[in-house]
C-alpha cells in the first residue's frame, strides 16, 4: 500500500514495539468468518486458468482445520514448514521501516479486520482477506518466498538512499499487480489482482490496460494508481528470473541513475518496451470522464 496513508505514528495501545497485535481469532463473529468463506469460494472458483500455477498450488496452505478466517498460529506453522514464513497480525498499515523489517525476517503482516458483507469488492486499506488470501499462497512458493525476504532487505536499504518511491513501484508492479507468462499465456499472481474478482478478469481479459514485459529500471520509473484498476501490468517471464534480477542488481548505482531520469507517466509506452498488449485505455478514459 502507499507509504503515506498509514494512520498511526507510533504503535497504538495494545500493539507491541514491532506493531504486532494478538490475532484473537475468537473475536471474529460468525458473519465475519462468513465474509471470508464467501470471498474464498468466489476467488478459488475464478482463479484456475487465470492465476499462476504457484498461486494455485499455494491456496491449499489456506485450507485449515476450521473454515472461516485462518487462525494465524495454524497457518504460520504450515508456512514455516514450507518456506520459513509466518503471518502476524497488525492493526492496519504500518510504517515502511517496520514493514520491511518484518519482511526481511520472513514475517508477513496482515490486517486484523475483514471488510463488511456490503463491501466485498472494494476497500482502501488492506484487510485480512487481501493480506492472507492475496499474499500467503505465493509465500508458500520457495522462490517467491525468497523474493519477498530480499525485497524487505532491499526496502531497508532504499530508505537509507531516499529511494523508497522507486522501490515501492517494484512491489506494486510485482507483489501487488504482477502478471507472469506461463506456457505461452498470461496468468496473474499479484495479491491486489487475485484478491479482487473484478480485477482478476480485467487484468487478463480487458482491452484497456497495457501489458508490458517486465524491466526492473522501467518499472522503477513508472507511476501507479491506487484508486482504481491499473492502466499498466508488467509481465515477468518466471519467478526465478524476478528473484535473479533483484538479487543480482546493485541498487545503489541504479538509484543514482534513476534520480537523473524522469518518471514515466502511468499509461505511456516507450519505444524500447516489449509490448504484449497495447491497451486502448478505454476504461480509464471512461472513468475520467464520469
Ligand atoms: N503496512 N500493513 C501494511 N501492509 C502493507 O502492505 C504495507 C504497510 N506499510 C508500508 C507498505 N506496505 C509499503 O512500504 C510497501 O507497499 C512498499
Ligand atoms: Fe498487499
Amino acid at each position: 500500500m502507499a507509504s503515506d496513508t498509514h494512520v498511526f505514528a507510533a504503535p497504538p495501545p495494545g500493539a507491541a514495539a514491532d506493531w504486532t497485535i494478538p490475532q484473537d481469532w475468537d473475536r471474529f463473529s460468525d458473519a465475519e468468518h462468513g465474509v471470508w468463506d464467501t470471498l474464498f469460494e468466489r476467488q478459488s472458483a475464478l482463479l484456475p486458468g487465470r492465476a499462476s500455477d504457484a498461486f494455485l498450488r499455494g491456496i491449499d496452505v489456506l485450507r485449515l482445520s476450521r473454515p472461516g478466517i485462518p487462525d494465524f498460529a495454524e497457518l504460520s506453522a504450515r508456512l514455516m514448514d514450507l518456506t520459513g514464513w509466518q503471518v502476524v497480525a497488525v492493526p492496519g498499515l504500518v510504517p515502511d521501516d517496520v514493514f520491511f523489517d518484518h519482511l526481511a525476517n520472513r514475517r508477513f503482516v496482515a490486517g486484523n479486520f475483514i471488510r463488511r458483507a456490503d463491501q466485498l469488492d472494494y476497500l482502501q486499506e488492506p484487510d485480512v482477506f487481501h493480506d492472507v488470501f492475496g499474499h500467503v499462497p505465493m509465500l508458500a512458493d520457495p522462490v517467491f518466498a525468497d523474493y519477498m525476504a530480499a525485497y524487505g532487505r532491499g526496502g531497508l536499504r532504499a530508505l537509507e538512499y531516499g529511494s523508497l518511491k522507486q522501490l515501492a513501484r517494484l512491489y506494486w508492479y510485482t507483489v501487488e499487480f504482477g502478471l507472469i507468462e506461463e506456457a505461452g499465456a498470461l496468468r496473474i499472481y499479484g495479491a491486489g489482482i487475485v484478491s479482487s474478482a473484478s480485477e482478476s478478469r480485467f487484468a487478463l481479459e480487458d482491452p484497456s490496460p497495457n501489458r508490458i514485459g517486465f524491466d526492473l529500471k522501467r518499472v522503477m520509473r513508472t507511476d501507479y494508481r491506487i484508486d482504481d484498476f491499473q492502466q499498466n501490468y508488467f509481465v515477468i517471464p518466471s519467478f526465478d528470473e524476478l528473484l535473479r534480477v533483484t538479487v543480482e542488481t546493485d541498487f545503489a548505482p541504479l538509484y543514482a541513475e534513476l534520480a537523473t531520469l524522469p518518471d514515466i507517466a502511468i499509461a505511456d509506452i516507450l519505444a524500447e518496451d516489449r509490448v504484449i498488449t497495447r491497451g486502448t485505455q478505454e476504461y480509464a478514459l471512461a472513468r475520467a470522464a464520469e
